[in-house]
């Protein structure tokens, strides 16, 4: 390995844009991290999170060694221990398990920590799947949406964000872009400027990237549903819908004319709390705009009805034609462009035992609490439960159980890992081969080791293939090599946009770009080949079969709808134990309206108390009229401190989203008060 150089890396991230890196190394360390010029999409920007990585990467708190629990759960104490013990503990323990209570009584529970596909789902499935573990349902952030969207849509396909350049309107709905797609809001920015293009955003908190916008719609949590309805009852009452473009490429178009006479905008504006005025005018600017854009964010569905907002807004481009038009269209997620083959990828042949049950990760608290047979086993990678979990007073409580044997393999002491009976470290995806694959543009990229393993750390991969070795497991898929894998889930003759792109090709240029075509003319992949306004296959699934408000499920009787979402700085809970990231964001603050406050007694700066059934946070308020009356928003996931309870996972529901098991973060009810 060369010590000195600038070498190319993918950022690791759970983010949509998926940097290009240029990583500086000098005498063996990485001592800067800029962005990569070349990169096509991302073009050398890069945000402050990652500039950063270095302090992370060389992090005095991260871990080298294997450690042992030697206090109580949760206690964090610890002493190192070698490989060979840490490895034999776990592999006895689990053969004593698998004895006893069988294998599905080990859990995996992991999340996209890093974005590496085999390092989030590569040797770990096939471990796991080898062993019979149970199966984790991995629904924590879009399975509710991307459900949504299929039955709209067919598959996770939107259009190429390069091509929103030409937009002339962009709806930013439901994401904080500012913060979470960076990039998108640069080509929006580049549009306004070059072309004049006009930027809406909607949504329940004007944070970064609502300041942004040329016109911001506040609106009630849980509701968007019906503003998009509301919008539909005005483009075909006044004639502007595109008929041509609805008989050609959808089927229900009638049915939902007739639907939408409901919606009128009266009514819609008592849901959304949108007045009558500004829904007809952003209907209008819709109808009439083109191209136009909408970024369909991951805020509104992460709610009750959160797959029903999807599978709603994703109708809309088709009202208007949008799709037949360079840089009109949507982005919900692009992830079917670059889907590797996943039966070579994740071996789910090795599982022989075709009924193993399957575990929902937003229950994981009650899993580990109720669930008969009991899961006694649970190893974690890639994922912070104890924090980013709803209900983290179960999820704790569950972690903490004296009979639960806890795995961690991290970076760093975490919440969860905390908890662990062995916690073993984990590389940085600097010190990894992967291959990365991004849900918003459509480029893949490799990532090749750039440094040594961080003291005695080793990747996911390294460690699935150690544990399959102690197990005694002589299956080949367990024994591949990284560039192998790679290989195999680059050959997937059922994805024609992945045609003519192999590994060594992957080795050779650093940027490869799926061969996209616009979606129409053309066939999607819905039961009927159309985008589906009506839908039978959601009518045999029993929900609505056309896009439908339903209201968010009764919380109980507390004052205020809680929106707990993401924060600039930290990646969920990823940085918020680095002093420079906290710095930056200075203290989590709960934004409430003026009016709330004024009726409460609650001063500017206050720190209150948050509270519901559940569990309970202190905040520091901050107030103005970036959130509606009976809202309340915050932003970030923090960790408890001695002096500070900011957990809001405390707080948020573990109930399951209308669709694809997803989760409720943001369709939680709070009081606040004095403290
Ligand atoms: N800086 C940073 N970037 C990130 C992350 C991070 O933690 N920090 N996390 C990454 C991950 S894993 C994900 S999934 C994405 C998420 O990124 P986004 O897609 O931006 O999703 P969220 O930030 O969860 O929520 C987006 C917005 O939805 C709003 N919202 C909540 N409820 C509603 C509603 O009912 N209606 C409307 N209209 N708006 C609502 C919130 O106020 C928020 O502004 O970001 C990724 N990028
Ligand atoms: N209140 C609230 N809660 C939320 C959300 C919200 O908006 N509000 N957002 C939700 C969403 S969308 C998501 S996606 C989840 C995300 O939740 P998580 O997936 O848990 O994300 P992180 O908190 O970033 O934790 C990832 C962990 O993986 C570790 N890690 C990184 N790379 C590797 C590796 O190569 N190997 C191993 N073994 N470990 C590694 C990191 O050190 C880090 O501790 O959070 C959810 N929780
Ligand atoms: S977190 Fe997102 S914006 Fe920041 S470097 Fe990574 S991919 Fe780029
Ligand atoms: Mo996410």
């Amino acid at each position: 390995m060369q010590q000195n150089g600038v070498f190319h890396a993918v950022c690791p991230l759970d983010c949509p844009d998926q940097c290009g890196l240029l990583l500086y190394k000098e005498n063996g360390k990485i001592t800067k991290v800029n962005g990569d010029p070349q990169h096509p999409v991302t073009k050398g920007h890069i945000c402050s999170k990652v500039r950063n990585m270095g302090a992370r990467i060389y992090d005095e708190k991260r871990l080298k060694y294997p450690l042992k629990r030697t206090g109580a759960k949760g206690e964090g104490k610890f002493t190192p221990i070698s490989w060979e013990e840490a490895l034999s503990t776990i592999t006895s323990r689990w053969t004593e398990l698998i004895q006893s209570d069988g294998p599905e009584s080990i859990l995996p529970y992991s999340f996209y920590g890093n974005m590496g596909r085999l390092s989030a789902e590569g040797m770990d499935r096939r471990f796991f799947n080898r062993l019979g573990a149970s199966q984790l349902d991995r629904t924590i952030c879009s399975s509710a949406g991307s459900v949504g969207y299929k039955y709209t849509m067919g598959g996770s396909l939107g259009i190429d964000p390069e091509d929103t350049l030409h937009s002339k309107l962009f709806i930013f709905w439901g994401i904080n872009a500012a913060s979470t797609n960076m990039h998108q809001v640069a080509l929006a920015q580049k549009a306004r400027k070059q072309n004049g293009a006009k930027i809406i955003v909607i949504d329940v908190h004007k944070n970064q990237t609502g300041r942004l916008a040329d016109w911001f719609i506040p609106i009630l949590p849980g509701t968007d549903s019906a503003l998009a309805l509301g919008m539909m009852h005005i483009l075909f009452s006044e004639n502007m819908a595109d008929y041509d473009f609805l008989q050609k490429y959808t089927v229900g178009h009638d049915e939902l004319r007739k639907h939408v006479v409901q919606y009128d905008p009266v009514t819609v504006s008592g849901i959304t709390g949108v007045p009558v005025a500004d829904i007809y005018k952003l209907a209008r600017l819709y109808g009439t705009a083109s191209p136009s854009f909408i970024r369909i964010g991951n805020g509104p569905q992460h709610h009750d009805n959160g797959g029903m907002f999807v599978r709603t807004i994703s109708c809309l481009p088709a009202l208007t034609g949008q799709w037949l038009v360079k840089g009109g269209g949507a982005i919900k997620g692009n992830s079917a462009y670059l889907a590797p083959n996943t039966e070579r990828l994740q071996r789910p042949d090795l599982l022989k035992n075709k009924h193993t049950r399957v575990i929902n990760m937003n229950l994981i608290g009650e899993a580990l609490l109720t669930l008969d047979p009991p899961v006694k086993s649970l190893y974690v990678y890639g994922s912070n439960p104890a924090v980013v979990a709803p209900e983290s007073n179960k999820v704790r409580t569950g972690l903490a159980r004296e009979d639960l044997f806890l795995v961690v393999h991290e970076l760093f002491l975490t919440e969860t890992a905390k908890y662990a009976d062995i916690v073993l470290p984990a590389t940085s995806s600097f010190e990894n081969t992967d291959f990365y694959t991004s849900y918003w543009h459509h480029y893949l990229q490799l990532q090749r080791p750039v440094i040594e393993p961080y003291g005695e750390s080793k990747s996911n991969v390294d460690v699935f293939r150690l544990l399959a070795k102690g197990m005694g497991f002589e299956d080949l898929p367990l024994m591949e090599t990284e560039a192998e894998m790679i290989a195999g889930a680059l050959d997937n003759p059922r994805n024609p946009y992945l045609e003519g792109i192999h590994y060594d090709a992957l080795v050779e240029q650093h940027y490869l770009k799926a061969k996209v075509k616009p979606l129409f003319p053309g066939k999607l992949p819905t039961p009927s080949g159309k985008i589906e306004l009506f839908s039978e296959q959601m009518k045999a699934d029993g929900y609505p079969p056309l896009p439908t408000y339903v209201p968010l499920v009764n919380d109980g009787n507390h004052p205020y709808q809680f929106v707990p979402g993401p924060n600039h700085h930290f990646l969920n809970s990823t940085f918020s134990n680095n002093q420079r990231h906290i710095s930056l964001e200075k203290e989590p603050r709960l934004h409430m309206n003026q009016k709330d406050a004024a009726k409460a007694g609650i001063d500017d700066g206050e720190i209150v108390r948050v509270w519901n059934g559940r569990g309970e946070c202190e905040l520091k308020v901050s107030l103005g009229e970036n959130v509606l009356p009976g809202v309340v928003a915050t932003q970030g996931l923090w960790v408890d401190s001695e002096s500070t309870k900011q957990n809001v996972n405390n707080l948020t529901p573990d109930r399951i989203a209308d669709m694809g098991g997803g989760a409720v973060f943001f369709s939680g009810r709070v009081s606040v008060g004095k403290i």
